[in-house]
C-alpha cells in the first residue's frame, strides 16, 4: 500500500470511529470544564433579621459564599480574587478537591489572585472555606460555602429526584471583637448563623423573620446541610418529621433510612430528604437539637401547604437570601 493510500485508510477509520462515538454520545453526559471566580470581600453584613450588622469576611459578599454546582467528572477551573480593599490574606480550601495544601491552598494578599484546577472525583456535598491564619477567625467570620457534585449517573430509584432542594449552612457568630485565640477556645460565642443570620427562617422565635422554607404536602424536600461551625457538632433533626433517607456526605452510596437526628461534625455535610404528610398542611422545625445551638439561632421553619411558592427550592432559590 502506498503511503498516501495508507493515510487515506487511516482517515476513513478515524471517521468511522468518530461517527460511532457521536452515536453513543446522547446516552452519556459529557464532562465539562466549569469556570468559577470568587472574590473575597471583608464587609459589614446583617447577622440577624432586624438588620444588626457585624464585620464579616466573605466569599463573594454573602454568607455562605456562592453555591458551586458541578457534575462528577467535571473539572473546576477556579480563580480566587482577594479584593484590594481587604486588609487580610485569604485562601480557598475546596474539600471536594485533591491537590497540595502548600500550593493550591496557599493564601494570597489583598489585590492578588490565584488560579487552580481540580477534578470533581466524588459526588456529594462538600464544604469550602478559607484556610489562612487564623483559620478559626477566617471561618467564624463567614468564610465558607459549599460545592454540590451531582452524581454522574443522575437520579434513579435509589437516589430519587427531589421536588425541592434547599441548602442550610450553620455557622458561628462570635462577638465582633473576639480574637483568633478566643474563637479557637470557643469563648465569646454568641449564636448560630443559619445561612448568615440568626433564626434566618424562623418567625416563631424571631418576629422579624420574613422567610421560611416552603413545600407542598407530600413533596420530597431535599436538604443539603453543612456544619460550618468551627468547634461545635450539629445534631440536625426535623421536629414533627423523620428524615426519610440520609446520604452521608451527600454521596448516593452512603444511604441511611428513617433517621431522627444526624450528627454532623465541623466542616462536614449531609444530604437529607423529608416527605410531609400528603393529606393536610403541616410545619416542621429543622434544628440543631443541641439546645444551646437551637435557642441561639439554629432553627429553620419548613411550611408544607398548597400555597407553597413554586419558585422556592428550585432554580436559583436553593439558598434563600
Ligand atoms: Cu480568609
Amino acid at each position: 500500500m502506498t503511503h498516501i493510500a495508507q493515510e487515506r485508510e487511516d482517515r476513513m477509520n478515524h471517521r468511522a470511529l468518530v461517527a460511532a462515538l457521536l452515536v453513543a454520545v446522547p446516552a452519556m453526559v459529557l464532562a465539562e470544564t466549569v469556570k468559577v471566580d470568587i472574590t473575597v470581600k471583608e464587609v459589614e453584613l446583617p447577622i440577624d433579621n432586624a438588620g444588626t450588622t457585624a464585620p464579616m469576611w466573605t466569599f463573594g459578599g454573602t454568607i455562605p459564599g456562592p453555591l458551586v454546582r458541578v457534575r462528577e467528572g467535571d473539572v473546576v477551573d477556579f480563580t480566587l480574587h482577594n479584593d484590594p480593599q481587604n486588609k487580610n490574606s485569604h485562601s480557598m480550601d475546596f474539600h471536594a478537591s485533591q491537590v497540595d495544601v502548600l500550593d493550591e491552598f496557599e493564601p494570597i494578599k489583598p489585590g492578588d489572585q490565584k488560579s487552580f484546577s481540580w477534578k470533581a472525583e466524588y459526588p456529594g456535598v462538600w464544604v469550602y472555606h478559607c484556610g489562612a491564619e487564623s483559620m478559626a477567625e477566617h471561618v467564624s467570620r463567614g468564610m465558607y460555602g459549599l460545592a454540590i457534585v451531582d452524581p454522574k449517573k443522575g437520579y434513579n430509584k435509589d437516589f430519587p429526584k427531589p421536588d425541592r432542594e434547599y441548602v442550610i449552612v450553620h455557622g458561628d457568630l462570635f462577638e465582633a471583637g473576639a480574637s483568633a485565640e478566643e474563637r479557637t477556645a470557643d469563648q465569646r460565642w454568641q449564636g448560630v448563623l443559619v445561612n448568615g443570620r440568626l433564626f434566618h427562617y424562623d418567625p416563631v422565635h424571631d418576629s422579624n423573620a420574613s422567610l421560611t422554607l416552603e413545600s407542598k404536602p407530600g413533596e420530597r424536600v431535599r436538604i443539603h446541610f453543612v456544619n460550618a461551625m468551627i468547634n461545635k457538632w450539629a445534631a440536625f433533626h426535623p421536629i414533627a418529621g423523620i428524615w426519610e433517607r440520609v446520604w452521608d456526605n451527600g454521596n448516593p452510596k452512603n444511604v441511611l433510612w428513617g433517621m431522627q437526628t444526624m450528627q454532623v461534625p465541623p466542616a462536614h455535610a449531609v444530604t437529607l430528604d423529608i416527605i410531609s404528610p400528603k393529606d393536610r398542611p403541616t410545619n416542621n422545625a429543622l434544628l440543631d437539637h443541641a439546645m444551646t445551638q437551637a435557642l441561639n439561632g439554629g432553627i429553620t421553619v419548613l411550611m408544607n401547604s398548597e400555597d407553597a411558592d413554586p419558585a422556592k427550592g428550585r432554580g436559583d432559590q436553593l439558598i434563600l437570601r
